[in-house]
């Protein structure tokens, strides 16, 4: 994975145990096993531990504003659609600040594929609650248990109109890069969610343990989509349903928009 990787600025910043490595591994693998030319991909990021990626990858990057990652890339996938875009972000960057780009780019179906690293907390900012943080749990925000219902994403984007969505974690890493590989390659807009282990200000204010023991929680609360079909709301409650959830074909934004500017330019000729 190296000739993906900025050298130079190695050693990253992300914390002993954290995710952020394990989902960024992921994408890599799903990228060089698609064969995709290095130059041609473009990976936007907001701001946030998980958006760091954009600073050690070795592909066209925007590192933006905390949650405008999707409308930058928006505007960057129209002046260039031929480029592979790519957005990563945190579950505050995408569902709080950034959630209302995320709806439309999903209502849109533009040709981008987001990949959200949930670990469920604002960490780089060391602990806030987030809209993924779920109820009941512990943040710098929250010290007695937060009092919000957390989004299901990955049914907010279906329902916005993405094209592709799935889920998994940072334990079913094989799966999770065979996830993203699809993302990728479907035509429109792509939505990955990596619910990912933040050791230091998730787990250790709610006493998960350490990295590892987080990766186990993973590996005992998942659940496969066929799985889940067969179970009922309560037994679900607590679980994480990982797999592909929803892949529809449906035009995308850039073909729609070029046909319309195609008129347009017809139009005026006359
Ligand atoms: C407009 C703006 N508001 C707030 C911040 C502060 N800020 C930086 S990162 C962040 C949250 C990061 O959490 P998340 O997006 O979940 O990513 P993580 O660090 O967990 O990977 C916040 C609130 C900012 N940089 N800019
Ligand atoms: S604070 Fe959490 S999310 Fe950020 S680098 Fe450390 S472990 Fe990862």
């Amino acid at each position: 994975m190296k000739r993906y990787l900025r050298q130079q600025y190695m050693p990253h910043i992300w914390c002993p145990g954290c995710g952020n490595g394990i989902v960024l591994g992921a994408l890599l693998r799903a990228i060089s096993r698609l064969g995709w030319d290095q130059d041609r991909i473009a990976v936007v990021s907001g701001i946030g531990c998980s958006s760091r990626a954009t600073g050690y990858l070795d592909f066209d990057t925007l590192h933006t504003t905390h949650g405008r990652a999707l409308a930058f890339a928006t505007g960057l996938k129209l002046a260039r659609p031929e480029l592979k875009v790519i957005v990563v972000g945190g579950d505050g960057d995408l569902a709080a600040i950034g959630g209302n780009h995320l709806i439309h780019a999903a209502r849109r179906n533009i040709d981008i594929t987001t990949i959200c690293v949930n670990n469920r907390i604002y960490g780089m900012t060391s602990g806030q609650a987030s809209p993924l943080t779920p109820k009941g749990r512990l943040a710098t925000t929250a010290p007695y248990g937060n009092v919000d219902r957390p989004f299901d994403l990955c049914q907010l984007v279906q329902a916005a109109g993405a094209t592709y969505v799935a889920r998994s974690t940072t334990y079913h890493v094989r799966q999770l890069c065979n996830l993203i590989a699809e993302a990728l390659e479907n035509r429109g807009f792509s939505f990955v969610e990596a619910v990912a282990q933040c050791p230091v200000y998730y787990g250790r204010r709610n006493r998960l343990g350490t990295a590892v023991d987080m990766l186990k929680y993973y590996r005992d609360h998942a659940v496969t989509v066929r799985a889940a079909q067969s179970m009922q709301p309560e037994q679900l409650a607590d679980k994480i349903i990982i797999g592909r959830l929803h892949h529809v074909v449906e035009p995308d934004y850039e073909s729609e928009y070029a046909r319309v500017m195609e008129e347009a330019r017809r139009r005026a000729d006359r």
